[in-house]
């Protein structure tokens, strides 16, 4: 899954005029480089980033949304947390959302992927992006991640979502501790119990730093979680280094293929 972040920061020309046609360029890079899923975001889940209007997310995913579908032949995700931007992507061709915020206890959202029939990534976060690194704080992180994972299937099916639609993240960097995340990874085979696919977002993230020293390049170890998460049993990584990512995975799968035989 290339990861394409449609913010100010990422394509504009430096000021407030973001260019959805740098976005677009940027996807098409993604698909030649193998990506089988792109993941459209207008909004940062980065820690403490400030949330963005409602109106202000669509100006920026619609039109890339639009853009690529006649483009690419693969699935386009959106990364959201607002039901009304997930229904709009939707309607402009994309058949995934991506959800941090799948902890929320409003059900708009669902009834949005029940009624559309798109796959939903559920992914689990504690608090909210402008909260969750203050203290995350678990008793056993993935026991409570396997419940949260267990509740919101039973919550999703009982708003009319399909277990076939559901995809499951266990969030790296979402309201956990570096030691949460390397639990988390550790315990990847654990969450195959579900039957679904599961999806690990680590690529560049900032708990990589935290283990390895500030200033360490993070494409390595991106790599590696990568590696590690796809002998695990993880179907979907995202990833903003596309090429790099793919060729991991291929090596990781050629290597488990000679296993099993
Ligand atoms: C939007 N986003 C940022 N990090 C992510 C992750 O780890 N998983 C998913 N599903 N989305 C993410």
């Amino acid at each position: 899954m290339g990861i394409v972040n449609v913010t100010p920061d990422s394509f504009s020309d430096g000021g407030k005029f973001f260019k959805p046609e740098a976005a677009v360029a940027h996807a098409l890079q993604l698909v030649e480089q193998g990506a089988d899923i792109l993941d459209i975001g207008g909004e940062s889940t980065r820690p403490q980033a400030q949330p963005v209007s409602e109106a202000e997310e669509l100006r920026r995913v619609i039109p890339v949304v639009e853009q690529l579908v006649g483009r690419v032949k693969i699935p386009i995700s959106i990364d959201t947390m607002k039901p009304a931007v997930a229904r709009a992507a939707l309607q402009a061709g994309a058949s995934i959302v991506n959800d941090v915020a799948a902890n929320r206890n409003d059900d708009a959202m669902w009834r949005v992927v029940a009624e559309s029939g798109a796959g939903y990534v559920c992914m689990h976060m504690q608090g909210t992006p402008q909260t969750m690194q203050k203290n995350p704080t678990y008793t056993n992180v993935v026991h409570e991640v396997e419940e949260f994972f267990a509740e919101r299937i039973a919550r999703l099916n009982a708003c009319g979502v399909l277990p076939d639609q559901i995809v499951l993240d266990v969030g790296i960097g979402f309201g956990k501790s570096l030691e949460h995340n390397l639990q988390l990874l550790a315990a990847l085979g654990s969450f195959t119990k579900f039957e679904r696919p599961l999806l690990l977002g680590v690529s560049r993230k900032s708990f990589i730093e935290k283990l390895l020293g500030t200033g360490t390049a993070r494409l390595p170890a991106s790599l590696a979680c990568a590696s590690l998460a796809v002998a695990s049993g993880v179907q979907i990584i995202r990833a903003h280094d596309v090429a790099e990512t793919v060729h991991a995975i291929r090596m990781t799968e050629a290597i488990l293929a000679r296993k099993k035989e």
